[in-house]
C-alpha cells in the first residue's frame, strides 16, 4: 500500500491546469492505485492527481461509503458533455482543504466521457453524491477548489485557518 502526500490550500500546485493524459499503460495505473490507497487512508470520496502534485487529468472515487463493498471508479481525461438543467446543492468537503464544509451548487446530474482503468472509452450518466464528487474532482483538474466558489473573505479566512493548523501539527 502506497500513501502520497495531499497538498493543501494555498499550495499553487493547486491551481494549476492538468494535462490530458496521451495513454493508459502500467505507470499511470500504478498512480491511480497509489491515489486510491491515499484516498481510503485520508479517508476520502474522491481524489484528483494534482492533489498529491500530478498534473495530469486523472480522478479516482468510491462514493459507496462501506468498508465492505468497495467501490473504486477510475476516470481518465473525463469531460462533462452534458449538465442537467436542475441544480442540486451539497456540504462538500475536500482533502486539500481539512476541516472545512461549505455548501456548493452544482447541476444535479451530468453526463461524462472518459478513458476507464483499461484505457478504454466510456460514456455515463451519473446524479447523486457521485456527480457533486465527480465534477469537485474534474474542478480540481482545471485549478478550481471548491472554496472558490465562496466570498474572498470566507475563502481567505477557511486559507488563513488551514494554513495555521498546518503549522501547529507536530509529525511524531
Ligand atoms: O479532496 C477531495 O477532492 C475529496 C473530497 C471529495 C468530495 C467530498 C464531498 C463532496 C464533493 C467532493 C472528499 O472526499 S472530502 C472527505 C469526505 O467527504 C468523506 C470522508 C470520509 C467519509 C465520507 C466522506
Ligand atoms: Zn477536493
Amino acid at each position: 500500500m502506497t500513501m502520497l502526500d495531499i497538498i493543501n490550500v494555498p499550495d499553487p500546485l493547486l491551481k494549476t491546469l492538468s494535462e490530458p493524459v496521451e495513454k493508459v499503460d502500467d505507470t499511470l495505473r500504478q498512480l491511480m492505485d497509489n491515489m486510491l490507497d491515499t484516498m481510503y487512508g485520508a479517508p476520502g470520496i474522491g481524489l484528483a492527481a494534482i492533489q498529491v502534485g500530478v498534473a495530469r487529468r486523472v480522478i479516482v472515487l468510491d462514493v459507496e461509503g462501506d468498508d465492505e463493498t468497495k467501490k473504486p471508479l477510475y476516470f481518465v481525461n473525463p469531460e462533462v458533455v452534458w449538465e442537467s438543467p436542475e441544480i442540486s446543492v451539497y456540504n462538500e468537503g475536500c482533502l486539500s482543504v481539512p476541516d472545512h464544509y461549505a455548501e456548493v451548487e452544482r447541476p444535479a446530474s451530468v453526463k461524462i466521457k472518459y478513458l476507464d482503468y483499461d484505457g478504454k472509452a466510456q460514456e455515463q450518466q451519473v446524479d447523486g453524491l457521485l456527480s457533486t464528487c465527480i465534477q469537485h474532482e474534474i474542478d480540481h483538474l482545471d485549478g478550481i477548489v471548491f472554496i472558490d466558489y465562496l466570498s474572498r473573505l470566507k475563502r481567505n479566512m477557511i486559507i488563513k485557518k488551514v494554513q495555521k493548523a498546518t503549522k501547529d501539527t507536530v509529525v511524531l
